[in-house]
C-alpha cells in the first residue's frame, strides 16, 4: 500500500501538477505500471487523473520514448542509451510551451521502475517542479536467494513459512506473489532464486517446474527472472545416471537435456545456483574434478539459452586444520580465468559466515579474469533473528567501501563487483532473503529496511546507509522530521550496537551451536572443531582472539600487501578487527587508553545500553506511528534488550574465567548468565 501524502498543502500542489495522464502502450509489463501508478497516486494524494490519449495539460507522460513520440529536445538518444535496458529518465519539460513532466524508458521495464522512482518522489515529498533524473543499475544480476525448501520451511528464515505455496500451485496464485513481485521491482530486483542452497533434487522434476513456470510468469511482467538452485548430484538422484561427473558424456547431456526442458516451458529463466563441496553438498570434487569443471559443464547447458551459473564459493571442510578462513580463497583463486563466461563465483562478504562483523572476502580483487558476485545476508542468521533490529546497509556498505587494493589505491569492493576492472564480466549481488509468510513479510518491521536496502544498493552501491534509511523510513512511516532524524540515527547506529552486545572487537562465531541464536562462547562439543566457539575466541589466560598474522595462520596474506600489512600490525590494524587478526594480551594497551580486558566488557556494556536508549526512542515516536506497528516494536525492543544483556552478561562472566580480572567498578554485576 502506499500511505498518503500527509502535507496538505505539497499534497494538493502534486494533485495540481498531475491532473491529466497519457500513458502509451499496454504491454503486461507497462499494465502493470499503468496500474502500480494508479494505485500510488490514489494511495498518495487521493488522485485519479484524467486519461486520454492527447496531451492536456499539466501532464504526466508516461511511456517507452518511441511510443510517446517525444520531440527529440524532450529526451536525447544518449540519454535514452545510459539508461540502457532497465533504467529511465523523469524529467520536467516543455512541450508546447507547458509543463510537463515525463517518465520514460528504452524498454517496458524501465518504463515500471521509472513508475517507482516517481511515486518515491512523491512518497518523500520531494519537489516534482524541475526533475531531471537519469537512473540506471550498476550491477546486472540483483538476485534474492531464497532458502526455501520444498516443504515450506525457510533454512534461517524467522518470518514465518515459505511464501511459496507448493502444494497449490501452479493453478494457485497467491496475491502475495504478485506483491513480492511489486516490492521487490520497486527496489529493482530483478532476480529470484526461489529454493534453498541446499537443494532438493526433486525440483527440477517436471512436476515442480510446472510450478515454477507458474511463478515465472506471475513475475515476469515485474522484470524478475526466476533461477533454481540445484544440486550437483541430480542426473544421479532424478535421472537414473550412475555418476554425477562433470567430464562424463551421459551427464553433459543430461543437464543439456534439462536445461532445454526447463527453456521450453521458461523461455527467460534466469539459470543455475550451486552450492557444491560444502557442509555436505555433493559437487565435482568428488569425481575428482575443480569448482571450474563443474561450473563449466552446467554453463554449456545453460549458455545457448542465455542463462547464466551462480556458483558459490561459501566452502568449508574438515581438511583445513588451521583455519576455515583460508578455504575459499585457496580453493577458488587459482581458477582464476577458467570459468566459462556466464558463470558468476558467488561470494560471502566475509571469509567465514555472514558474521556481525567480518573483514571483506580476500577474493574480492583477487581473481580478476572471474566475474565475482557479492552474496550478503538480509536474513538475521548471526544478529537476533527477527527480534532484533538491525539495519544492515551499514554492515553492506563497510564491505562495499573496503579498499582491496587490487588495482592499485581506491579498488573498494564495489568498484570490483561493478567490473569496474574488467567491463567484460557479468556483475551481480545477491541476498539471502528475509521473507516469508508472517503479516509483515519479514518477522520484525524494521527488517523490511534490509530488503529494501539490499534493493538499492544492487541498483547503485555508492548510495549511503543514511539517504536508504531515511527513503525507507519515509515510504513506510512518516515524514516528519520530529520522527525522521531520532529514528534514522537509531537505524544507523543498530547494527554497530549489536556487534557490540555480540562480537565486538572483532570476536566472532561464539553464537549458539546450530541455531546461531544468542551467546555460546563455552561451545567446545559440535561435532567439529571449526564449528566451535573456542576454534574462533582461543580465549586462554595469556589473552583471546585468532591469531591470522604471519606468526599465525597467516591468512592475512591472502590480502593485497598493503591490506596484509594494516591487519599484520598490531599498530595499524583497527580495533574493529583486533581480535579477528590477533591473540591479544588481557592488559594489551587499546588505543582508547584502557586494557584489552577493560575495553571489551566496556563494548558489552555499552552495546546493552544502547540498545536500552533504542527502546527510549522508540516510546517517543508513538504520535507518529499507527497504534499496532508502534506496539509491534515497542515488544521486540523490549525483548532485544532481553538477550543483549544475557549476551552481555554471558560474554563478560564467560571470558572472566580466563582473565581473571575484575569488571570494572562503573558497571552494575552482571546478574544473570
Ligand atoms: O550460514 C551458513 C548457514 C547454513 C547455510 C550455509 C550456506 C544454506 O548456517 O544454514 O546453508 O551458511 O550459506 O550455505
Amino acid at each position: 500500500g502506499y500511505n498518503a501524502v500527509a502535507d496538505k498543502k505539497l499534497a494538493a500542489k502534486y494533485k495540481a501538477q498531475l491532473a491529466h495522464l497519457k500513458f502509451a502502450g499496454n504491454t503486461p509489463s507497462l499494465n502493470a505500471a499503468r496500474e502500480e501508478l494508479l494505485t500510488g497516486l490514489e494511495g498518495t494524494l487521493a488522485l485519479r487523473p484524467q486519461i486520454g490519449d492527447k496531451i492536456e495539460y499539466p501532464a504526466l507522460l508516461v511511456g517507452i520514448a518511441s511510443s510517446l513520440k517525444l520531440p527529440g529536445s524532450v529526451c536525447s538518444e544518449s540519454e535514452l542509451d545510459k539508461t540502457g535496458n532497465e533504467g529511465y529518465l523523469i524529467k520536467t519539460v516543455i512541450i508546447n510551451q507547458k509543463k510537463c513532466i515525463v517518465i520514460t524508458a528504452k524498454t517496458d521495464i524501465g518504463v515500471l521502475h521509472g513508475v517507482f522512482g516517481f511515486l518515491k518522489l512523491l512518497q518523500t515529498q520531494q519537489s516534482i517542479d524541475a526533475l531531471n533524473i537519469l537512473e540506471y543499475p550498476r550491477i546486472m544480476y540483483r538476485v534474492l536467494d531464497h532458502w526455501d525448501n520444498l516443504n515450506r520451511t525457510v533454512e534461517r528464515g524467522y518470518a514465518g513459512a515459505s511464501i511459496w505455496n507448493w502444494h497449490k500451485l501452479p493453478g494457485y496464485i497467491d496475491q502475495r506473489y504478485i506483491d513480492y513481485a511489486r516490492a521487490s521491482a520497486s527496489v529493482g530486483i530483478n532476480g529470484s532464486v526461489v529454493n534453498n542452497v541446499n537443494a532438493n533434487a526433486l525440483m527440477l522434476t517436471p512436476e515442480y517446474l510446472e510450478k515454477v513456470k507458474a511463478l515465472a510468469n506471475t513475475f515476469r511482467p515485474y522484470g524478475i527472472k526466476v533461477y533454481l538452485s540445484v544440486k550437483f548430484s541430480s542426473p544421479i538422484d532424478i535421472g537414473g545416471l550412475k555418476t554425477a561427473d562433470p567430464l562424463n558424456a551421459q551427464v553433459m547431456q543430461w543437464w543439456k537435456d534439462k536445461a532445454d526442458e526447463i527453456y521450453r516451458s521458461i523461455p527467460d529463466f534466469g539459470g543455475f545456483l550451486v552450492k557444491a563441496n560444502s557442509e555436505g553438498q555433493p559437487g565435482p570434487q568428488a569425481y575428482g574434478r575443480s569448482h571450474a569443471d563443474g561450473a563449466n559443464m552446467l554453463a554449456d547447458a545453460l549458455l545457448p539459452h542465455n542463462g547464466i551459473v551462480m556458483w558459490r564459493a561459501f566452502v568449508y571442510d574438515n581438511n583445513v586444520p588451521d583455519d576455515r578462513a583460508k578455504q575459499a580463497y585457496n580453493e577458488f583463486k587459482p581458477l582464476d580465468g577458467q570459468f566459462k563466461k556466464n558463470v558468476i563465483i558467488q561470494v560471502k562478504n566475509g571469509p567465514i559466515d555472514f558474521q556481525p562483523r567480518e573483514p571483506f572476502h580476500p577474493l574480492f580483487g583477487a581473481m580478476p579474469n572471474t566475474p565475482l558476485m557479492m552474496e550478503f545476508q538480509l536474513t538475521q542468521e548471526y544478529l537476533g533473528f527477527s527480534t532484533n533490529l538491525v539495519y544492515e546497509a551499514p554492515l553492506f556498505k563497510e564491505s562495499l567501501e573496503s579498499d582491496t587494493y587490487a588495482m592499485g589505491k581506491g579498488s573498494t569492493v564495489s568498484k570490483v563487483i561493478q567490473g569496474a576492472f574488467n567491463p567484460k564480466l557479468i556483475t551481480g549481488m545477491a541476498g539471502v532473503a528475509n521473507i516469508g509468510t508472517d503479516i509483515n513479510w519479514c518477522g520484525h518491521p524494521f527488517a523490511q529496511a534490509n530488503w529494501y536496502a539490499f534493493g538499492r544498493l544492487a541498483w547503485n552501491p555508492d548510495l549511503s546507509s543514511g539517504d536508504i534509511a531515511s527513503d525507507w523510513l519515509k515510504m513506510t512511516f512518516s515524514n516528519n522530521p520530529g520522527f525522521i532524524s531520532p529514528m534514522k540515527a537509531m537505524m544507523l547506529q543498530s547494527r554497530e550496537t549489536a556487534v557490540n552486545y555480540m562480537t565486538p572487537l572483532g570476536l566472532h562465531h561464539i553464537m549458539g551451536v546450530n541455531t546461531h541464536y544468542g551467546p555460546g562462547p563455552w561451545v567446545d562439543n559440535a561435532g567439529r572443531a571449526d564449528w566451535n566457539a573456542v576454534y574462533y575466541h582461543k580465549a586462554d589466560s595469556a589473552g583471546i582472539g585468532f591469531n591470522r598474522s604471519s606468526t599465525g595462520s597467516n591468512a592475512v596474506a591472502q590480502y593485497q600487501p598493503q591490506v596484509r600489512d594494516l591487519f599484520e600490525n598490531l599498530a595499524t590494524c583497527p580495533d574493529e578487527y583486533l581480535l579477528w587478526f590477533h591473540h591479544v594480551g588481557w592488559d594489551y594497551k587499546m588505543r582508547s587508553g584502557a586494557t584489552l580486558w577493560d575495553e571489551m566488557v566496556h563494548r558489552y556494556y555499552l552495546g546493552a545500553d544502547a540498545v536500552k536508549q533504542m527502546e527510549l526512542s522508540w516510546g517517543k515516536m508513538a504520535g507518529y506511528v499507527d497504534e499496532e506497528r508502534f506496539g509491534s516494536v515497542k515488544q521486540l525492543l523490549a525483548i532485544q534488550y532481553d538477550e543483549a544483556t544475557t549476551w552481555r552478561n554471558s560474554c563478560v562472566l564467560y571470558f572472566q574465567t580466563f582473565s581473571k580480572r575484575p569488571i570494572p567498578a562503573q558497571y552494575p554485576k552482571p546478574d544473570k548468565p
